[in-house]
């Protein structure tokens, strides 16, 4: 059978914790046990590209990642997917103009220009290109804060790649989820000169999942509580208004403590996950050494589940970073050839 395909592209960018989310208070919605703050990266060198069809001569759903055949029945994509069509019948019903593409089975297509669950975001990336690649397709009028309500259940950190610039997911207090989405705390614009570096020390795909690491340490993990309940609250307001001063000092700060702590619970749980290695640690310790001998903090350091590490920095210290870094670790493997650098992403 033959007949119309209606087809909607778009990108979404990745986006790195600054202040991490780490533990669910509801595994099925993805309800975080704390608020976290981001930023967003250009789409220059890492994003996920999706296309999302829909025809009615289409048999059965299906998914492609990276050229791979992917199960559609999976409860998160399910989540997103029956929320973006069941928004898409109330426009036809109002409009029965309209033709009809929630009765329509859907093929979905989506790349990523980057190692994939290697600890780069892809499934922030991926889950947020889903959801407004199939917006776009529906027409939807959602806001992009909806559309992070609706991204946030495929993959939480998702959420936060619906918005360039800095940007902060509350955790909200419902417990269906519904005020637990993203917000911009600032535009690109308004911070322009941030950079990132993104070191790819190793592409491999990560041993323990953020989804899996994440509830042990909510499990097991003694300091957990302390972080949630005590730390994060206080560490998300000044981050906030750090980043709205454009106080880079105090933003690189809070960044690296972040991590370290992240990383630190990570450890405290039973049985430990790990995911730094010696790569990482020779990352902490050279920048550590350069803010010092600067007096100021000139890098910060970020580590999300796996080795890799971004570094956020203003434009006026590119070289002071990528030069330091080259010269001191020249032969870990990878280096040379996977990194990027990246400016923060202007609107998405
Ligand atoms: C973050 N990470 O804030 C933290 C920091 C990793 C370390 O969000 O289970 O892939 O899909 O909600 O979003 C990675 O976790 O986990 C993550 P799910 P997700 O970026």
């Amino acid at each position: 059978m033959t007949g119309k395909i209606y087809s909607a592209s778009t990108t979404a960018p990745v986006n790195i914790a600054t202040l991490k989310y780490w533990g669910k208070r509801d595994t099925k919605l993805n309800l975080p046990t704390n608020s976290s703050i981001s930023v967003t990266l250009s789409q220059d060198d890492l994003r996920t590209l999706t296309t999302a069809c829909a025809a009615e001569f289409f048999e059965s759903d299906k998914l492609w990642l990276n050229g791979k055949e992917e199960s559609v029945h999976g409860p998160r994509f399910l989540a997103c997917f029956n929320e973006l069509r069941a928004l898409r019948k109330i426009r036809e019903d109002a409009n029965p103009e309209l033709p009809a593409l929630s009765k329509y089975h859907m093929h979905i297509v989506s790349e990523n220009n980057f190692p994939t669950a290697a600890g780069l975001a892809s499934s922030a990336a991926g889950f947020a290109a889903f959801v407004q690649a199939v917006a776009n397709l529906y027409e939807l009028p959602q806001s992009p804060e909806e559309l992070s309500r609706i991204a946030r259940q495929g993959s939480g950190s998702a959420c936060r790649s619906l918005f360039g610039g800095y940007v902060a997911w509350e955790m909200g207090q419902e417990a269906d989820g519904s005020d637990s989405r993203a917000v911009q705390i600032a535009t690109q614009e308004a911070w322009p000169d941030m950079k990132a570096a993104i070191l790819v020390i190793s592409a491999s795909k990560k041993e323990t999942s953020s989804t899996v690491g994440m509830q042990t340490t909510v499990n097991t993990s003694t300091l957990f509580k302390y972080r949630t309940d005590v730390v994060v609250p206080q560490r998300f307001k000044e981050m906030s208004e750090a980043i709205v001063n454009k106080d880079f000092e105090t933003f690189g700060k809070l960044t690296m403590i972040d991590s370290n702590q992240f990383h630190a619970v990570c450890l405290d749980s039973s049985p430990p996950v790990f995911y730094m290695n010696d790569t990482s640690r020779l990352v902490i310790g050279l920048i550590e050494k350069v803010n010092k001998i600067y007096g100021r903090v000139v890098a910060a350091y970020t580590f999300d589940a796996g080795p890799n590490s971004v570094l956020y920095y203003l434009e006026k210290d590119e070289l002071i970073v990528l030069g330091l870094l080259k010269a001191a670790i020249p032969d870990v493997d990878g280096w040379d050839k996977k990194s990027y650098t990246s400016s923060i992403a202007p609107a998405v």
